[in-house]
């Protein structure tokens, strides 16, 4: 005699389709970040290395802080001279880590207050898709700035 599924088998299957179904969301791994702040009111940069996980291109659109207001520049050769830009993005390529560094892709820190208690910042980056990361990076905390500095 045939039996009918019942509605709980019924919705088990569609359940156990849909998890299939959902691709597991990516992450992005924010590491080896710099900050170095500007002189005065100058402006900071942050230099880092961002790695995703995912099979698919991302795109780090912002980057966020209670602290101070975060830019995503490059440099560009414009009339053989180079100069920063700002951008809206930087891409993320698969199997390739997304690098900022001096002479490159960086953060531009702007109107980070300087003092005493307070030399960390912290920061959210957001991705087109992969989940956003919050981290926080110590003012200084490279190898060269520590080593450099004599107090
Ligand atoms: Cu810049």
């Amino acid at each position: 005699m045939f039996h009918p599924p019942t509605l709980s088998w019924l919705w088990a299957g569609v359940m156990a389709m849909l998890v299939l179904d959902v691709p597991a969301r990516a992450d992005v791994i924010v590491h080896d970040l710099e900050f170095r702040a500007g002189i005065g009111d100058r402006p900071g940069i942050i230099f880092g290395r961002l790695t995703s996980d995912s099979t698919k291109p991302d795109r780090l659109i912002a980057v966020e802080s209670p602290d101070a207001r975060i830019e995503l520049h490059t440099h560009e050769m414009r009339d053989n001279i180079m100069r920063m830009r700002r951008v809206e993005a930087f891409s993320l390529s698969p199997g390739t880590d997304l690098i900022l560094k001096s002479g490159g892709h960086h953060l531009m820190v702007f109107d980070f207050v300087h003092h005493e208690h307070k030399t960390s910042l912290l920061l959210t980056f957001r991705f087109e898709n992969a989940p956003a990361v919050t981290t926080e990076v110590v003012q200084g905390t490279d190898h060269k700035a520590r080593n450099h500095k004599h107090r």
